[in-house]
């Protein structure tokens, strides 16, 4: 006989932020997203490490026991670690959903990964630290070619956010409308690299509007990494 439930699949038990260590990088846009997050719902991991990604410290066979794909951010809880920052920014909204970054409604959380997607699958995979020093250490690519990649794949994916913007903000001031969301936390590090890169970003007034708004919320500037 066949005990009652057996068919579906256990849960697991419950894994709290608390005993969590962060692996992090200043610098490093998807772990921006995640620090970020944290200040939002106000909750600090037991432990933050800095993995130097100038270093190479996110190849050792150590940090890759954690995360394998070698990658920033990860969580660890010890028996167990997970890595990709928009995992561990959704997993932190269904465990502590106050405030809420994924919108409840159906339509209004597609609205919210649609421009989080564009920002974390179309723009920023591209532009990543192993893509750029590929194209300079391997391909032989100079800094002046590499910057222009860079500035190129920005202003393509910058110009249909810019348009989701202006459909989708309202009267804003963040990217759905009054409450700041995942598409936000997308946002801002994104804003903040093409910065540092010296993308022009005069085309792109609603996407600079609503940076600015994020950056007047605590959990945003804290969030910043220290050193550009
Ligand atoms: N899709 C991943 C991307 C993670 C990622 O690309 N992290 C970068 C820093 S932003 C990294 O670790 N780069 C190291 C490298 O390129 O060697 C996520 O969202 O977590």
């Amino acid at each position: 006989m066949t005990a009652p439930g057996a068919d579906s699949p256990a849960l697991t038990p419950a894994l709290r932020v608390e005993d969590a260590t962060f692996y992090n990088y200043g610098r490093s846009s998807a772990s921006f997203r995640v620090r970020i997050a944290l200040g939002l719902k106000g909750l600090a991991p037991r432990e933050i490490v800095d993995i130097d990604l100038r270093a190479g410290a996110q190849s050792s066979m150590d940090y890759r026991k954690i995360a394998p794909s070698g990658l920033v951010p990860a969580f660890d809880f010890g028996a167990q670690s997970y890595s990709q920052s928009l995992a561990l920014i959704e997993w932190m909204d269904a465990a502590y959903p106050e405030p809420r970054l994924i919108p409840q409604d159906p339509l209004r959380a597609m609205a919210a990964r649609e421009i989080s997607y564009a920002i974390a699958c179309d723009i920023h995979p591209v532009n990543n630290l192993r893509i750029l020093k590929y194209l300079t250490g391997v391909l032989g690519v100079s800094e002046n070619q590499k910057n222009d990649w860079y500035g190129h794949w920005v202003r393509q994916g910058f110009d249909g956010v810019e348009a989701l913007l202006r459909r989708r903000s309202e009267d804003g001031p963040y990217c759905l409308g009054a409450e700041v969301t995942l598409a936000d936390i997308c946002l801002v590090p994104q804003v903040f690299n093409a910065r540092r890169f010296n993308v022009d970003l005069t085309e792109y007034p609603r996407i600079v509007a609503v940076d600015a708004a994020c950056n007047r919320l605590p959990a945003f500037s804290e969030a910043r990494p220290q050193e550009t």
